[in-house]
């Protein structure tokens, strides 16, 4: 059978990445026979009619769409629009949203079914199904409509030895598109990957524990590396992004992974996102020595308190032993910061920015924190009454606010945090350890890298002079949102609650 997946139309992120979802489930389709095509509408910036057309064209007997919360109201254009055009065509969600709120998803759409969760197995049984005209029932991990009615045809037990899996169907992407604009990828072409599922951690903002449970499953070193050889061989890919929740938490793994990377003379870079507190010397000289130039570190916050209220599960002093082994070792290094979770106000806010500062890493990602269904941020944000924005039409996901803190509103959050920014980009600081000196990253013998570095430094310089440029009034903003937030704190200091563990997930 013909089955479409669709990444929708209209989705801008600063960086777009493979649809890396649709790859793996795409590649079990088609080594059950059926003919499969992906169409990411974004990176080829179709408009709606252009994916209907596309549609039409290729004439599909399933439709699959998938799903995150921020672009579901793209997802729900596009919907509505095929099964006017098109209604006899089963139309399937998966993804994060879909997985997290199967019920309500099928009642406010158009979908006939939901996957929920891992959707390898299933969307094959599923497609099977559609193709033989069977029912639905006896598929595990699915909800579906029936009339008026919707089935939940009960749990789907995750896949035990994920090296089953055929690699992701990359041939069906259009991959010389991505990492173009991304100016921390050193070497093109580029692609993401993924070795692992799951994450033990249970950060009271994520969803991603949601999708995957809290098991952490690894494909096996060999497995991977035989999808790099192939990334290599086939797509000439030279860098890739390991999109792992947590790739360093298995350290004999890692490092497994590292020394083969080195034993097959792979000439890959790479770059992954690690937890401050899974790295360790021996490690991080591996990785170094392997390709890996870029550490993106899940920090969140400066202020312990916060810290412990997410249940992120670090401390402050992990964050600063990482991030100078990651400096001793040449790695360009990035936190990931947030502003507004629950319990934060004006000054820890500005701990984090003043923690940030302390410890200079080469760049900052801050995002306005969004409470995600399914998190116990969202069930807490709704009970304190701090969503401000119910709808996510139209929203730009990281600048703008959907939330409130108790201190300020989700404008005055918006201004926090491009001051942030501006504090933190417009110092010397930033321009001494991005611009003066690169010549530490030691990536220099060969042309191909010259260009990249010279590209990397003109936009870091690019982003100092801006911020330079922005620095009195961002430095004004930060005083009279500290004196509101002074005027609106009763104490001065806010109540910064325990939140409780939520062991449950139930599906509404
Ligand atoms: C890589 C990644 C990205 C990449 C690439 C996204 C892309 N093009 O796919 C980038 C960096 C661009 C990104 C950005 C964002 N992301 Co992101 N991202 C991830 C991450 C780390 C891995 C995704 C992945 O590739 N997983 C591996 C594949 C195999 O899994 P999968 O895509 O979920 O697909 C499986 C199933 O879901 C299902 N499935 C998926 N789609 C479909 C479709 C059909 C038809 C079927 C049958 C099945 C199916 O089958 C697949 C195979 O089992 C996840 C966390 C995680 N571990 O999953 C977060 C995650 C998906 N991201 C998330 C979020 C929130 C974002 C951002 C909004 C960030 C932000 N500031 O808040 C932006 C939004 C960007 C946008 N507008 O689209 C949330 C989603 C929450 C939600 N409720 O929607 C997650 C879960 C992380 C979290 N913090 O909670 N992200
Ligand atoms: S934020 Fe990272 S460490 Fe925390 S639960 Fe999510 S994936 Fe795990």
């Amino acid at each position: 059978m013909k089955i479409a997946l669709i990444f929708p139309p209209n989705v801008t992120w600063e960086v777009m990445d493979p649809p890396l979802g649709l790859a793996w489930i795409a590649a079990s389709l088609e080594r059950a026979g059926h003919k499969v095509k992906i169409l990411d509408a974004s990176i080829l910036k179709m408009t709606y009619l252009d994916v209907l057309k596309w549609i039409r064209q290729f004439d599909p007997g399933a439709i699959g769409i998938t799903t995150l919360t921020p672009h579901f109201w793209q997802v729900k254009t596009l919907s509505n629009m095929i099964k006017q055009e098109l209604p006899n065509i089963p139309l399937i969600y998966g993804g994060a949203h879909t997985s997290i709120l199967p019920k309500q998803t099928l009642r406010e759409t158009p979908a006939d079914i939901a996957v929920i969760g891992e959707g390898d197995t299933t969307v094959v049984e599923l497609v099977d199904a559609i193709e033989k005209k069977k029912g639905f029932n006896g598929i595990k991990g699915l909800m579906y409509k029936d009339g008026a009615k919707i089935i939940f045809t009960g749990a789907r037990v995750q896949i035990e030895n994920l090296d089953s899996l055929p690699l992701p169907a990359r041939h069906l992407l259009p991959l010389y598109k991505y990492g173009r604009k991304n100016i921390f990828v050193r070497q093109l072409p580029f692609t993401t990957a993924i070795a692992s599922r799951g994450c033990p951690y249970n950060c009271y903002f994520c969803s991603s524990c949601h999708v995957w449970g809290r098991r952490l499953r690894y494909r096996s070193v060999n497995n991977v590396i035989e999808e790099i050889h192939e990334l290599v061989d086939t797509y000439r890919i030279r860098e890739i992004f390991f999109h792992d929740d947590c790739l360093t938490i298995n350290k004999r793994w890692a490092i497994d992974f590292c020394e083969k990377i080195l034993q097959e003379k792979l000439d890959i870079t790479w770059q992954c996102m690690v937890r401050v507190d899974q790295v360790n010397d021996e490690l991080f000289k591996l990785m170094r020595r392997s390709g890996c130039h870029t550490i993106w570190f899940g920090v969140e916050s400066g202020n312990q308190k916060i810290l412990n209220n997410i249940r992120k599960n670090i401390q402050l002093t992990q964050v600063e032993d990482a991030l100078k082994l990651a400096k001793h070792y040449s790695f360009e290094n990035i936190f990931f910061l947030m502003i507004g979770n629950y319990g934060e106000n004006y000054n820890t806010m500005m701990d984090t920015l003043l923690f940030a500062k302390k410890l200079s890493p080469d760049h900052i990602a801050i995002s306005i924190a969004y409470p995600y269904p399914g998190t116990d941020f969202f069930d807490l944000a709704h009970k304190e009454q701090l969503i401000v924005k119910e709808s996510w039409n139209g929203l730009r996901v990281g600048a703008d606010s959907i939330i409130r803190t108790d201190d300020l509103s989700s404008r005055e959050l918006e201004k926090l945090k491009n001051a942030m920014e501006t504090l933190f980009y417009g110092d010397w600081a930033y321009l001494r350890q991005n611009v003066i000196s690169p010549l530490r990253m030691g990536y220099r013998h060969r042309l191909i890298y010259l260009y990249y570095d010279f590209r990397r430094t003109i936009f870091k310089l690019q982003k100092f002079l801006i911020n330079l440029w922005k620095l009195r009034s961002a430095r004004i903003v930060v005083k009279e949102l500290g004196q509101i937030s002074k005027t609106r704190t009763k104490y001065g200091h806010l109540h910064t609650p325990k939140i409780q563990r939520k062991e449950k997930k139930s599906f509404n």
